[in-house]
């Protein structure tokens, strides 16, 4: 059934009938609930980082870290305003921590993920371990850790959040705790768990706690290091170039449970094939120009661009330069439920 059946005067009595009873005839409904393709009030968008680091600099002066907890703009899809959703699961905005300023601690039941755009040398510290930040770097902030953030050089830092708030929102398990004091104690030296889970070795009778990733910095560095050697050595995929996901050590699955992480680099000149799939997905531009068609529209990004593709829409990426892009989706959850899906036209 495509179109609801006709209203007739008889079924509009019983339909305000039934109404006061909160009941509804699922008849005049379910053409909205089964779509016979993803249909979603999310669209394509882009913000420039020109405009977003404007914006901070000027938030930088009316609030501290301090005072508003998390110094952050959300980054809202156009249709879907006033819910702070980037994506109808997913949240996105930029946080900005000032020179000699403490982002202070709290933990809650939202996973986060951090992406670095500007700024070197500031530090987080999540679960009791600090790891410094520098362009590029992907860290996570598991499940209910304690994580608070600081930055004593000299220079602010700009990083993108990802978090599964309007995942946990619609599930209703939205906890939240804040430390008595602002930095959590710091038990582990630097590098502890990079050494521990990342460097293709386990501690051996480690099995794993929770189902995020023990790791918490993927360095860009070795992030890197790792496309280039592979962008040499050919063998690019045509709807992706060389794309990769992060990923835990411990199980093989994505880094995070609710949200999947990606890294991909596009040769200059590049032009992916028309692809689509059913995750949402946020990218980050860490390297290059060029644009992405997302139907009739195209987004033109540059260097720490942020742009958002919505679910099920066919998109092809053209890169002016040779580019990195940092992604994020719900994959793993519709993974999980085994609802994801993907067209990579013939290709
Ligand atoms: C949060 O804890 C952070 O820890 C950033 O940096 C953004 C947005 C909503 C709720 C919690 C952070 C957040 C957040």
């Amino acid at each position: 059934m495509e179109q609801a059946p006709i209203e007739t005067p008889e079924r509009r009595a019983f339909y305000n009938r039934i109404d006061k009873q909160n009941m509804t005839a699922l008849w005049t409904v379910m053409g909205d609930l089964i779509t016979p393709e993803p249909k979603s009030p999310c669209v394509p968008a882009l913000w420039r980082f020109d405009e977003i680091h404007a914006a901070m600099i000027e938030a930088g002066k009316l609030i501290t870290a301090k005072e508003a907890e998390r110094r952050v703009l959300v980054l809202e899809n156009p249709g879907l305003r006033g819910q702070s959703k980037i994506t109808t699961s997913l949240y996105a905005g930029v946080q900005l921590v000032m020179p000699h300023e403490v982002a202070p601690a709290h933990r809650h039941s939202q996973s986060a993920l951090r992406f670095v755009l500007e700024g070197q040398g500031a530090h987080t510290s999540v679960d009791g371990e600090r790891t410094r930040m520098s362009p590029g770097d992907f860290i996570i902030t598991p499940i209910m850790t304690w994580h608070d953030h600081g930055n004593e050089t000299d220079q602010p830092i700009f990083w993108l959040d990802g978090l599964d708030i309007p995942l946990i929102q619609f599930l209703d398990a939205s906890f939240v705790e804040r430390l008595d004091r602002d930095e959590q104690p710091i038990a582990k030296p630097a590098g502890d768990s990079s050494a521990r889970y990342g460097a293709n070795l386990l501690p051996i009778d480690y099995h794993g706690r929770g189902a995020t990733s023990p790791i918490f910095n993927y360095p860009y560095a070795r992030t890197r290091e790792a496309l280039h050697q592979l962008a040499t050595a050919g063998n690019h995929d045509p709807c992706h170039g060389i794309k990769m996901r992060y990923t835990n050590p411990v199980t093989g699955d994505h880094a995070m449970p609710t949200m999947g992480t990606f890294i991909q680099l596009l040769p200059k000149g590049f032009s992916t094939s028309r692809y689509r799939a059913t995750d949402a997905t946020v990218f980050a531009v860490a390297e290059g120009r060029g644009r992405t068609r997302v139907g009739d529209q195209t987004l033109a990004w540059g260097p720490k661009d942020i742009f958002v593709v919505p679910s099920w829409h066919p998109i092809v990426h053209e890169a002016a330069e040779e580019s990195v892009l940092f992604s994020f989706s719900d994959r793993p959850v519709q993974e999980k439920i085994g609802v994801w899906r993907e067209d990579r036209g013939n290709a």
